[in-house]
């Protein structure tokens, strides 16, 4: 006998509305992120580095990001006072160098999910993002359908492999919508909102920083995985 279809984890509505997100939320003056974005690609240039993980808990200005008053502020709206970062990902794409992030949802992995009405997910643009440096496109609604089945892409990137929804082609899709943001804008993310980016095809390393929050109870552990959070306010950790 053929096993039933498996039934999406977390379907349903969000705490970020009928789209599952936001963008255009502040987290720094624009000169200042540019310089946090050169301080990355001159201690990376040698090494051309693509993934830096935990970057809050390695660099000075990522351990302010994540807690700036705006950007905190806004998150703290949909999920409440008490936040923690659950991790962070530092993400430089480099000059004409291939680096597409296939179809995602950032809340799920092989260890855990994330309950998607405790936690919310932030991308952070360092630099300018745009349609040509290989800036977020987002498939709206998409958050509502819950966790999709997902693998790890084949090849042997330095960087490692990416976790994507399992049957998604590679590629921009018509009901995308692209998030252009100056350095020091932000957007938030339901954490089944899925998503992608395409490599840089400019003459400028694109930065950006992606932040998964959390409010106590966010992460349904599987197995003995046992997160370790970053709390940045309240109680309950
Ligand atoms: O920085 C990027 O291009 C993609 C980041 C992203 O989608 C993620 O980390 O979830």
């Amino acid at each position: 006998m053929n096993a039933p279809p498996a039934v999406p984890r977390f379907a349903g509505p969000g705490p970020l509305g009928e789209s599952g997100f936001r963008t255009g939320v502040g987290w720094h003056l624009s000169e200042v992120a540019r310089g946090c974005g050169a301080e990355v690609t001159a201690t990376h240039l040698d090494g051309r580095t693509e993934v830096i993980p935990q970057a809050h808990l390695r660099i000075e200005w990522a351990a302010y990001a994540v807690r700036s008053p705006g950007l905190l502020r806004a998150v703290q709206d949909v999920i409440g006072t008490a936040v923690a970062v659950e991790n962070t990902f530092l993400m430089v794409k480099w000059p004409t160098r291939e680096f597409v992030v296939p179809w995602h949802q950032d809340g799920t992995n092989e260890r855990m999910d994330l309950d998607p009405e405790r936690s919310v997910a932030a991308w952070l643009a360092i630099t300018d993002a745009t349609t040509g440096n290989g800036c977020l496109q987002v498939l709206p609604g998409s958050h509502a359908t819950g966790y999709l089945p997902n693998g790890r892409e084949s090849g042997d990137a330095a960087r490692g492999k990416a976790l994507g929804v399992q049957g998604m082609p590679d590629g921009p899709h018509e009901h995308g919508v692209w998030l252009p943001l100056d350095a020091g804008q932000a957007c938030l993310m339901d954490v089944r909102l899925i998503h992608r980016s395409d490599s840089n095809t400019t003459g400028e390393p694109r930065v950006g920083l992606n932040v998964r929050y959390v409010a106590p109870g966010a992460v349904r552990a599987r197995g003995d995985y046992s997160p370790s959070l970053y709390p940045l306010t309240g109680s309950g950790w």
